[in-house]
């Protein structure tokens, strides 16, 4: 099993007893409506179905089983508009729907109902998994409706099919068939975001080829558009800020000139003619090199407001992001998106959302939550999260990330006092935002198995699911992930969850322990490289964060050093600003301390990083253990790819231990302690390794 049908898989389900009851209870499937998203539904349903239960359920235009499956909107369906269920239905709104059990006349139904066919699709996908994790279906009374409308996989794809920071092969889009020939993977690829209620795709890099703008890709872009239409999915494009100079033929991109305006204007006409339902463009402007609004002194919002302004009309979004940082400026990296966007704060159009890393820095293994959050009331801000593992192994690490995401929405911004999670942010309800939205960069390509290392789909997965609805449970996710995609068996289920739960912290354990940041390769960013100095840019060296000497270790961030803590609400930079008080996992991302610093374990911190590296790799060596014991539950193919994998994980562990070790040594000249595994080579080894195969290098 190459792992290409993803968590769609519909296996005859194992388990006796449950199966004679779906078997009873789904004896039939009543789609009324004919529009392309419903037909997407009964076909999902029918091959679904057919599949877990290992016969061929029927399709019928009428209910006429004793038990049976009824899906469709009150508007497609004479049979739920039937049933009373408007004001319920209110609740669910555009994409939501009801799942539940209906007994009338002697008839057993099972009721998918929503006030759209996409809300149908959400929900029959809703009932398959229901199954496919062996739940009860027999008396349900569920209704779900996601928490933030704009959901959205941001592909860094590149037109030449290159994937900046994609580690699963190359983009998935073919430009060079498209746009007539209209790849199966499309259609899997929308199935797959469907199933977990993800509606929008951005297919190309953020550093933004104009190109894409051009009649000729626009053609294929709606070969794509067309292809996942049905699935509920809109497409996006990044939109580069001087593509009226290089598509154009203007001499200026300035945003207040009213030719370069017009320009942008007609190019939004062109796009809609080609995809009526186009999103929307996502713009990273006057960041790391891209052109912007700044290159002729305007601001962030006079950029994004003209291009709002030539989307209004037609209904579409800017997405414009906040990554932003520059070396010019003499000030922590960390503290500059905030600085350039607060003031700001109320000066974009209605349909500008400010796309927001999780973190001030970039994607780090760990970070504490962006300062952004909370602090623009009057614009709303969308998360940008990163799916693919550009700093947590890049292809071959297992780290499950929902535990990274649910850290940063479950943190306290306390923008209105206690309670003002980012999620509050993000979904809308602190703020009372009109829009919302959530991104995730996409770790898929075109390897079989989509995301090169199996449990890459487990991110896929948990994003799109928190997408919809953030309150849901790492653990849940996990679980509902590893019945879909492996097996319900509870001796497969309990350590193989245990084990995902726990590997970003492993993760963070082996590459950057209490707080560290930004110490990998240079450029590629695979790999230790703390030891990384005199680039052309500070802000891209190792030694700017960690900032070790003899004396100590960690970049101060309190009112000592770059105040980057004020940036935060009063009790949150209190927090961060004590010492006594800072959670330790952010220790060294806001203090610089001594080595015989004592930190919560009683050790002194030299003691606790050797202590914190070696739990790492150790760590790894209990993942590998743990999988083992797993053969008899997994397919050999797959089995055999991810063992190899963590092989690859723990050695690499131990690279990241070593060197990042050997490399604070020669500061604090201290012993590593004993007990604990000592480097296998000397320091000039590891400097020496130069990753020749790693993407991007
Ligand atoms: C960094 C990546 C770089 C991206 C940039 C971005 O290293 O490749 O272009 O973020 O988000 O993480 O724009």
């Amino acid at each position: 099993d190459d792992g290409y049908r993803l968590w769609l898989r519909y296996d005859l389900i194992k388990t006796e007893a449950k199966l004679a009851r779906y078997r009873q209870h789904l004896q039939e499937i009543v789609v009324q409506g004919s529009s392309p998203t419903l037909k997407a539904a009964k076909d999902e349903l029918k091959q679904g179905l057919s599949g877990l239960l290992g016969n061929a359920v029927n399709l019928s235009a009428e209910p006429s089983r004793a038990f049976t499956l009824v899906a469709g909107t009150p508007k497609s369906s004479a049979f739920i508009s039937s049933l009373n269920v408007s004001t319920r239905l209110q609740e669910a709104g555009q994409e939501g729907y009801l799942l539940f059990t209906h007994k009338t006349n002697g008839r057993t139904c099972t009721v998918i109902a929503a006030n759209t066919d996409a809300g149908v699709l959400y929900g029959a996908f809703h009932l398959l998994r229901l199954l496919q994790t062996e739940q009860d279906i027999t008396s349900l009374n569920l209704s779900s409706a996601p928490k933030t409308q704009h959901r959205i996989l941001n592909h860094w794809d590149n037109l030449d099919r290159t994937v900046e920071r994609g580690y699963s092969g190359f983009s998935l889009w073919d430009w060079h068939k498209l746009p007539e020939y209209i790849d199966q993977r499309y259609i899997d690829y929308a199935r797959a975001n469907a199933s977990i209620g993800i509606n929008g795709t951005v297919l190309t890099n953020v550093n933004a080829n104009s190109l894409v703008l051009t009649e000729e890709y626009l053609q294929k872009v709606a070969a794509l558009a067309n292809a996942f239409r049905p699935y509920g999915l809109k497409v996006y494009l990044t939109a580069r800020f001087s593509s009226p100079l290089e598509i154009g033929g203007l001499k200026t991109a300035d945003p207040l000139n009213p030719e370069v305006q017009a320009w942008w204007k007609r190019k939004v006409q062109e796009i809609y003619r080609h995809i009526p339902d186009f999103g929307g463009f996502l713009v990273k402007a006057n960041s790391e090199g891209q052109p912007g609004p700044q290159n002729y002194g305007r601001t962030h919002a006079d950029g994004a407001n003209m291009m709002a302004d030539a989307l209004a009309p037609m209904g579409g979004i800017v997405m414009w992001r906040a990554f932003v940082y520059d070396n010019n400026v003499p000030d922590d990296r960390a503290k500059q998106a905030y600085n350039e966007f607060k003031p700001l704060d109320g000066t974009f159009r209605k349909n500008v959302l400010v796309q927001v890393k999780n973190g001030a820095i970039d994607f780090q293994p760990r970070e504490p939550f962006h300062p952004l959050f909370g602090a623009m009331p009057r614009t709303p801000l969308m998360m940008e999260f990163q799916i693919t593992q550009e700093y947590l192994g890049q292809g071959t690490h297992l780290a499950y990330l929902a535990p990274l995401y649910k850290e940063v929405l479950e943190s306290d911004t306390y923008a209105k006092g206690k309670g003002s999670t980012v999620a509050k942010v993000v979904d809308g309800s602190l703020h009372q935002y009109t829009t919302t939205g959530m991104a995730g960069v996409a770790n898929i390509g075109t390897d079989r198995n989509w995301t090169g290392h199996h449990f890459g789909q487990a991110n896929w997965y948990s994003f799109g699911r928190l997408a919809w609805d953030h309150t849901l449970a790492s653990d849940q996710m996990a679980q509902e992930w590893l019945r879909m995609t492996f097996s319900n068996e509870d001796a497969f289920l309990q350590p193989t969850r245990k084990m995902m739960l726990r590997s970003h912290e492993t993760v963070v354990n082996y590459m950057t322990p209490l707080g560290l940041h930004h110490i990998m390769g240079w450029n590629h960013h695979y790999g230790p490289g703390p030891w990384i100095k005199d680039k052309p840019r500070a802000d891209w060296t190792s030694v700017y964060y960690h900032r070790a000497t003899e004396k100590g270790i960690g970049f101060d961030r309190t009112k000592t050093g770059s105040n980057a803590v004020a940036q935060y609400f009063a009790p949150v930079e209190k927090l961060f600003s004590s010492l006594k008080n800072c959670p330790e996992k952010y220790l060294l991302w806001f203090h610089h301390l001594p080595w015989d610093y004592k930190v919560s374990s009683g050790r002194i911190l030299w003691d606790e990083l050797c202590y914190r590296y070696a739990e790492g790799v150790n760590e790894v060596r209990d993942m590998q253990q743990t999988w083992e014991q797993q053969q008899n539950h997994v397919d050999p193919e797959r089995f055999k790819h991810v063992q190899t994998f963590l092989k690859i994980q723990e050695k690499e562990a131990r690279w990241w231990r070593d060197a990042c070790l050997l490399y604070f040594q020669t500061f604090s000249k201290r012993p590593i302690p004993a007990g604990l595994e000592k480097p296998a080579h000397d320091l000039e080894y590891y400097q020496r390794i130069e990753p020749k195969f790693a993407p991007g290098i």
